[in-house]
């Protein structure tokens, strides 16, 4: 029996994005996998990820951390190579070499976007409402945009970032361009493909169970960038 517990911010303690992306990510890993898991939320407002029992897992005081039983492991992409290698079943990653070559490069690929989303992500949720710079938030939304266009063209040749089926890749896009949509940025307008891409990802099971507590009406941060 798997003794599996995932440390993750407590939402609401994230001003605006209200989510952490690369920590839903792993639970979106874990649920694909039909894992039983527990979540231990962290009050990020609170400090509680830089606790000394935190950072006796993680010295960073970054989250996600993935505990099985004895074993810590933190930074995301370690953590779904271990969920891979530790819990094969329902496989998020191909089983031929040109296809699982190419689900790698495009979840090592997708640390680009995720690199250009907590950028802006990190500076929505750091600064006050009155004191954001509309300059700064344009400059790195344009980061973000330009690493979306990758994905907008990938998900224009396959359903999924590695053929037809879902892997790493799909979890690790699928929360920053959810994230861009509940900061108000317009899919339809000039991302078809990730548009298609994210409703359908939108009904699976894993994704409805693990919705973050997203008021319906976006916020227009990324309305009007571009
Ligand atoms: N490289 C880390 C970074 C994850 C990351 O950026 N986590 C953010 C939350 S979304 C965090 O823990 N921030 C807390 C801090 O930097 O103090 C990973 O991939 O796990």
């Amino acid at each position: 029996m798997p003794d599996l517990t995932l440390y993750m911010p407590d939402p609401a303690s994230i001003r605006v994005i209200e989510c952490s992306p690369p920590s839903w990510m792993v639970q979106l890993a874990l649920e694909e996998k039909e894992l039983d898991y527990q979540v231990r939320s962290l009050s990020f407002a609170a400090g509680e990820h830089r606790s000394p029992e935190m950072l006796a897992r993680n010295p960073r005081g970054t989250v996600p951390v993935l505990t099985d039983g004895p074993i810590a492991v933190y930074e995301t992409l370690a953590i779904v190579e271990y969920l891979e290698f530790a819990y094969p079943a329902a496989p998020l990653l191909p089983n031929t070499n040109p296809l699982r070559a190419l689900a790698l490069t495009r979840l090592h690929e997708s640390s680009h976007l995720k690199t250009a989303g907590m950028g802006l992500f990190s500076y929505l949720m750091k600064t006050r409402g009155l004191d954001l710079d509309p300059n700064e938030v344009d400059r790195l939304a344009v980061a973000f945009h330009d690493e979306l266009f990758y994905w907008e063209y990938y998900y224009g040749i396959s359903q999924f970032a590695a053929g037809s089926a879902l892997s790493y890749a799909d979890i690790s896009v699928f929360t920053y361009v959810a994230a861009a949509a509940h900061l108000g940025l317009p899919l339809d307008e000039r991302y078809p493909n990730l548009k298609r891409f994210y409703e359908r990802m939108k009904g699976r099971i894993s994704v409805v169970t693990t919705w973050p507590p997203w008021k319906p009406t976006p916020y227009a941060y990324l309305a009007e960038t571009m």
